[in-house]
């Protein structure tokens, strides 16, 4: 009876133990698995969001992004426009932000060091747009040196125009190992010989009335004239003060242009060298005007004729070839 009663016994206490561990394990494993599931909810809650999303239309410049959030992106940052320009003629958007972000698992077949030299000439793009790059503002004073500006071309912020007859000037930047900034200048580089003929640059920025206007000139050719000048208070291209020096007359004198005809206020004489670089400088308050050259005062005068504010530019004459650099004006 012992015996059969301890194999009972012992029978319940190994049934018992089964289901023991047979619950323990399923609690056990429940809680394994609570954890997952808890962390589960937001994933499938993002799941079902792109699913969500999954049903609206494509951007088409993104693939693979809905219209809708791209346009959003597009309007929060300038990163958006980086990123979209990083995107044109790519595969994929989300490749060049995970490339941005330095993922190793982008699936970008090009590698970071060449999606960082495409940021890098993107970055400019957004930073400054149009910068108008050879000038620089101090207390009023604008200087246009040239320096950052492209060989071969009118550099941005200037206009050409033409008083009188023949062909259209020439403006270009140069460099120039004479320049008195290096390494540019800006050059009238066409040789018509027409006679009444008046290049100019006009600035675009500004109008002023009173001011302290300079610039470095060099007449470099010529055979009808060898001029360079500065025109003040322009209304148009006919219609202005300009304040010239000639190297083949030797002299240095100040007109009014009406409607196109050039007449002389006031001249001086004063040997002005082929080849090297002098200054001229106008100040102009009201009706008086002083004109200056290498810092000698040539002329005092006044006048009448344009009492309003003006633009300001280069002027020259004929077939002259002159070079400029530092172009100052201070409003005064
Ligand atoms: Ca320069």
């Amino acid at each position: 009876m012992t015996a059969r009663r301890t194999t009972i016994v012992f029978a319940v206490l190994a049934f018992s133990s089964s289901l023991g561990w047979v619950l323990g394990s399923e609690l056990v494993d429940r809680r394994v698995h609570a954890t997952p599931q808890v962390l589960d909810t937001p994933a499938r809650a993002g799941r079902s969001a792109l699913e969500t999303i999954g049903s609206q239309p494509l951007d088409e410049n993104w693939p693979g992004v809905p219209r809708e959030i791209a346009a959003q992106i597009a309007r929060s940052s300038p990163l958006a426009e980086l990123i979209r320009g990083l995107s044109a003629g790519r595969s994929s958007a989300p490749a060049n932000v995970s490339a941005f972000a330095g993922d190793p698992g982008s699936d970008d077949s090009r590698g970071p060091a060449e999606t960082r030299q495409e940021i890098a000439s993107a970055l400019p793009a957004i930073a400054i747009p149009e910068s108008p790059a050879s000038k620089a503002s101090r207390d009023g004073t604008t200087i246009y040196n040239f320096d950052q500006d492209a060989a071969g071309k009118l550099p941005p912020g200037f206009q050409v125009a033409l008083t009188g007859r023949g062909s259209q000037p020439v403006w270009v930047v140069q460099a120039d190992a004479t320049a008195p900034s290096q390494p540019n200048l800006l050059a009238q580089t066409s040789a018509d010989n027409t006679d009444y003929r008046f290049p100019l640059a006009i600035a675009q920025q500004g109008s002023l009335q009173n001011l302290s206007l300079s610039v470095k000139f060099k007449a470099v050719a010529g055979s009808v004239d060898r001029a360079a000048g500065l025109v003040f208070r322009l209304q148009d291209a006919n219609n202005y003060y300009v304040v010239r020096a000639n190297a083949l007359e030797d002299n240095f004198n100040f007109y009014r242009v009406v409607n196109g005809r050039r007449s002389e206020i006031k001249g001086s004489k004063v040997k002005v060298p082929t080849g090297e670089w002098r200054e001229m400088r106008i100040e102009a308050e009201s009706n008086r005007f002083k004109c200056f050259l290498d810092g000698k005062q040539m002329i005092d005068t006044t006048d009448e004729t344009f009492a309003e504010a003006g633009k300001i530019g280069l002027w020259t004459k004929a077939d002259s070839v002159t070079y400029f650099d530092n172009l100052q004006v201070t409003p005064k």
